[in-house]
């Protein structure tokens, strides 16, 4: 296995990249962590705070500074890249920050990487392979073709395609991994789980989008943290590894389940417009994962990590509420 003793995990500020980057201090002692992160809205330095100042150094910037990655990346020995671009809401607003920052910054990383020779595993996303419809038995393989919908998914995918062809041309030793959607703590309030749960914790209305039945596949990040160590230390180069956890779940039926566990009627929430393009169900199966590493979902009972969740906001208010207002301002303004 390769066993790195210095990485940059890019993103490391948000809200999987920072649950990474507790997960690698915790279970990895021999590494050392450079976050880069240029703390966008979305990033915020108090997710890796209190962390050993010898194993973690924070480092702010942006992904697309080539100058910047040309002084950062030399010495370390693989980059591990959560950093984006993350709302497909926010895609539908304003593209651009997507297209640089998903794409630009993807493509100045592997230039990076090809020059410095640095291992480099890619964090994408199942919302590469479009959707499928609800009474559709099948479920996304490695192999399904990419259809992307969202302006989001859409760099997201070019940003894959850029993996494969650097890996293919230049030899860069890369590896993709495409996951589900995640739930936990440090999640921005502008996701489902976390705006619904904090709506609630401030007596407003939680908001559900069209009809509500639209399906997606839940996964525990602690989960997503240690499938990516695995691919990043015993995936084969080269590969891409789709990961899951069998939570296939209609928003409406999480968003009855966040009012039934915090003490509300299952009514008690409003139908808003729904999302232009909105794909109506992911689904994902992570048999290769299993097959070739072992890899396999701990964190799968949904309600349990639900409570947890629900009580890491309760708990942590001073963590989100300076985000809620403007957040809620923004959804406003779309009827949202
Ligand atoms: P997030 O929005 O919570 O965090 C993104 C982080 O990247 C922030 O800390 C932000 O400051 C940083 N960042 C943004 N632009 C940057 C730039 N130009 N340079 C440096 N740093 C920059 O996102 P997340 O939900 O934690 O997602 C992390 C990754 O996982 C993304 O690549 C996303 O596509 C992928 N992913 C997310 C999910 C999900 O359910 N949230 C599922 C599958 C894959
Ligand atoms: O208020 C809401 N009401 C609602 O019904 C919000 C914010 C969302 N929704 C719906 C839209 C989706 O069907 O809930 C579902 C989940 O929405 P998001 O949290 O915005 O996630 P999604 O669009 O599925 O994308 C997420 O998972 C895949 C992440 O944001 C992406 O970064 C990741 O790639």
């Amino acid at each position: 296995a390769f066993e790195p003793t210095n990485i940059i995990v890019t993103g490391g500020c948000g809200f999987i990249g920072s649950n990474f980057v507790h997960h690698v201090v915790r279970e990895h002692p021999k590494t050392h962590v450079t976050v880069l992160d240029k703390l966008t809205y979305a990033g915020n330095p108090g997710n890796i705070a209190g962390l050993p100042a010898d194993r973690v150094e924070l480092v702010v910037g942006d992904v697309c500074d080539a100058e910047l990655l040309g002084r950062v990346v030399p010495g370390h020995d693989a980059i591990v890249h959560f950093a984006a671009e993350s709302h497909n809401d926010n895609s539908i607003l304003d593209p651009s920050p997507f297209v640089r920052t998903n794409v630009e910054g993807t493509y100045q990383l592997l230039e990076a990487c090809r020059a410095h020779d640095v291992r480099y595993h890619h964090v994408s996303t199942d919302e590469v392979y479009g959707d499928l419809a609800l009474d559709d038995p099948a479920r996304f393989t490695p192999e399904s073709p990419y259809r992307p919908s969202s302006p989001y998914s859409s760099t997201k995918a070019s940003s894959d395609l850029l993996v494969r062809a650097w890996h293919r041309t230049y030899g860069v030793r890369a590896t993709i991994s495409n996951c589900s959607n995640n739930y936990g703590p440090y999640q921005h309030v502008e996701k489902f789980i976390p705006r619904q749960v904090t709506n609630v914790l401030c007596g407003v209305r939680p908001k559900l989008y069209g009809d509500g039945a639209n399906v997606r596949d839940w996964i525990h990040t602690e989960d997503h943290s240690r499938a990516v160590w695995e691919i990043l230390t015993r995936g084969r180069i080269g590969e891409t590894y789709l990961i899951g956890a069998d939570g296939e779940r209609s928003n409406l039926d999480v968003l009855r389940a966040i009012l039934e566990r915090m003490g509300r009627s299952p009514d008690d929430f409003d139908w808003v417009r729904d999302r232009p393009g909105h794909d109506r169900r992911y689904a994902i199966d992570w048999s290769k994962l299993h097959d070739e590493l072992g890899w396999e979902p701990v964190h799968t009972d949904f309600s349990e990590g639900l409570d947890q969740t629900i009580a890491w906001y309760a708990d942590h208010r001073d963590w989100w509420e300076g985000a809620k207002e403007a957040t809620e301002a923004k959804y406003a303004k779309q009827g949202q």
